[in-house]
């Protein structure tokens, strides 16, 4: 009987040394071990044997089974071992590639250049200031100096709402000055904020969608002045347009909510098909802007004689047409995911001053 248990341990110990992976190690263990195994089959071998035989017998069985089990582990081990080597291997990514999803979402072009525009603001110390898109007549008109019978008050221009606060009719914002009029109430001077959002007018035409964007501007301190606005506009074009040869010119004009006020005129080049910015000879409207005027900071709670400041105004839309050379406003609300894939920006390409707004 302990010669064959010898043998019989020879053979097994090289099965397990043989097996090639984890699951016929598991059925071979079943086969040596288990309750209708091979090594069980022989143990109840030794209930025929001479009594005196028996417990020598039991004995050098138990031993079997031992060894069995440790030889069993130690294969286990190595085999685990060599699976996860492999897998490692199969899986090895160099995690020094750029990031480029393949086939993944697109920053539409309106996100893409509100990051643009926080970015180049923010390098100049304007926070971004938020508010709501539904407002009431005094942050959208009365506090911005509107007289009581301004054409922009009209039903044709700005959507009311039939819901009314207090008695009062509520609208939804057409510029995102109110962001600023709440801002300044809710907070003492100085101030450098812009105020990127959804704005609303009711229009609907190749160049106006009732919804668009808008990103306004404002800086008041004690000593603020017209050369302070020219020379953060001028730099602000420069740094979006990313060239630093872009002529600029301020022609005088009109808003209720600034005295003096000016267009903002970029140099352009046209042809048919383009408007290319910073080249050529004809110019290009860009923006309106200028000092706040001193019934808005009344209306807010300032002394006029105190403070002073501008205040800047743009489409968000607009200008991410003219930067990216995209012919057509509509399709920028119409979730066409073609379009998006064309127009739209890869995700973890984050616009920033020091690594390139738009690469
Ligand atoms: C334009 C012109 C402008 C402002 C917006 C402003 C805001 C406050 C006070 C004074 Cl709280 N002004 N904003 C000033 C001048 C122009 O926008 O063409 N926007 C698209």
């Amino acid at each position: 009987m302990l010669a064959t248990i010898d043998r019989v341990e020879g053979e097994m110990m090289a099965e397990i040394g043989s097996t090639p992976d984890l699951a016929r190690l598991d059925e071979l263990r079943v086969a040596l071990l288990g309750k209708k195994g091979r090594v069980t089959d022989l143990v109840k071998g030794v209930s025929s044997l001479p009594p005196a035989e028996r417990p020598a017998a039991g004995q050098a069985f138990n031993e079997l089974k031992r060894s069995l089990e440790a030889a069993l582990l130690e294969r286990r081990t190595a085999l685990a071992e060599a699976a996860l080597e492999a897998r490692l291997l199969a899986e090895r990514i160099d995690v020094t590639l750029p990031a480029r999803p393949r086939d993944g979402g697109r920053i539409h072009p309106v996100s893409q250049v509100t990051d643009e525009l926080t970015a180049i603001f923010a390098d100049m110390g304007f926070m971004v200031a938020e508010g709501p898109d539904i407002e009431n007549d005094f942050h959208n008109f009365t506090a911005l100096n509107f007289p009581p019978s301004h054409p922009a008050r009209e039903m044709h221009d700005t959507f009311f709402l039939e819901a009314r606060q207090d008695g009062e009719p509520l609208l939804l914002r057409t510029h995102t000055s109110t962001i600023q009029v709440r801002h300044m109430m809710a907070n003492k001077p100085p101030y450098r904020i812009i105020a990127p959002g959804r704005t609303y007018r009711c229009d609907s035409d190749a160049t106006h969608t009732p919804m668009f964007h808008q990103v306004e501007g404002l800086v008041i301190d004690r000593r603020t002045h017209m050369g302070h606005l020219k020379g953060c506009l001028i730099d602000f074009v420069r740094a979006y347009f990313e060239r630093d040869d872009i002529t600029a010119r301020f022609r005088p004009s009109f808003f209720p909510f600034t005295e003096p006020s000016a267009e903002m005129d970029i140099g352009c080049r046209r042809t048919k098909e383009e408007i290319v910015v910073g080249e050529g000879t004809d110019w290009l409207e860009i923006l309106g802007c200028g000092m706040v005027h001193p019934n808005v900071l009344r209306a807010v709670g300032l002394d006029p004689a105190e403070w002073q400041g501008f205040a800047f105004g743009m489409g968000i839309d607009r200008i991410a047409m003219l930067k990216y050379g995209m012919p057509d406003l509509r399709p920028f609300f119409d979730a066409d995911l073609a379009w998006l894939h064309h127009y739209g920006f890869v995700p973890l390409d984050l616009p920033t001053t020091f690594s390139g707004l738009s690469r």
